[in-house]
Formats: structure tokens, sequence, C-alpha cells
């Protein structure tokens, strides 16, 4: 799933660097075209491009990737065992720019108490939804947003923002 991803928004960033370089060549096209009719005229006008452009351009995409490689792989793989108090396992996680943490270890058949603090001020983290559990629950912020369900079988179940940009995992064993 995230091995897909990674795949997906490398080849989406090869892309736009070859585009950029073929918008190049397109534009260079009419000069040449034109140049044996109308040769005191030229409306467009070949820029050569410096070397070290080029290579800039080619060095900033390939660290573009190597960052989304980073942070589809490093950056979210912060996991947390739920504690149990009274029967019910909880734990906070706290929401500023994403879920912190994104991946939650709980237990079947007993119930689970989500914490949801939220930090961050962007519409975006003020819902928070659990499409198995049937939870959509808004947040307020700077505040202690507790969700309960009892998950019955073990597996991954997902939870987004509102929109689905930023994700988390309650994992069940
Ligand atoms: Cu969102």
């Amino acid at each position: 799933m995230l091995i897909k991803n990674v795949i997906i928004s490398s080849f989406a960033s090869l892309g736009l660097l070859l585009g950029v370089a073929t918008t190049k060549t397109v534009a260079q096209m009419p000069h040449e075209t034109h140049s044996s009719t109308t040769s005191q005229t030229s409306e467009f006008q070949r820029i050569e491009q410096p070397l070290w452009v080029k290579a800039a351009v080619t060095a900033s995409g390939l660290g573009l990737i190597g960052l989304e490689i980073w942070w589809f792989l490093l950056s979210k793989s912060k996991s947390r065992k739920a504690e149990a108090h009274d029967g019910i396992q909880e734990v906070t996680i706290t929401v500023d720019g994403g879920y912190e943490p994104s991946r939650v270890v709980v237990n079947a058949g007993q119930p689970v108490r989500l914490n949801f603090l939220r930090r961050d001020k962007s519409s975006c983290l003020e819902q928070v939804v659990f499409p198995d559990f049937h939870i959509a629950q808004d947040l307020d912020l700077n505040q202690v947003t507790p969700i309960e369900f009892t998950p019955q079988k073990p597996g991954q179940y997902t939870f987004a923002c509102g929109m689905n940009m930023f994700r988390g995992v309650v994992e069940v064993r």
C-alpha cells in the first residue's frame, strides 16, 4: 500500500520533469519551421539553458523523489501499544499536521478509547473518520475528544481526516 504510493508519486515527479523538458523542445519548434520562410521575424527566441541550470533542475527533481520516499516510508513508522485502564485500552493521539502516533496497536474484543488532542488549527484536521466503525467525530481545538469502540476482529482499521488526506491505522490483534 505504502510502497504503491511511493512508486506512483515518483513516477508523477518523473513525468513532471519530462513534461518540463518536452515543453521546452516544443516551444522551440515554431522558430525552426518558420525560419525558412520568414527569416527576419522570429517570435520564438531560442534560449540556450546553461548546463548548470539543467543539472540543478534534475538534481532538485531527484531530491524531491528522495524526500517522498523518506516521507512515506520512514516518517510514518511510529506505533504505540494501547495501555489498559479498568478494562479500557487507551491511547492519546496528538493531532498536529497529522496523527501522532499514526499507528495504534490494540487487542480484539476489548473496548478502545482513543483520546484525540487536536493542536492543529487547520480545518483539514477538524474531523476524524473511522469508516469501519461508522464514526465521524468533530474535534475541538486544544481539547481532548475521546472516541470509543470495541473492535471484534483482528485486522487493520484506518482512520483519517474528513478529506482523507491524513491517515492513521488501528491494528487489532
Ligand atoms: Cu483533511
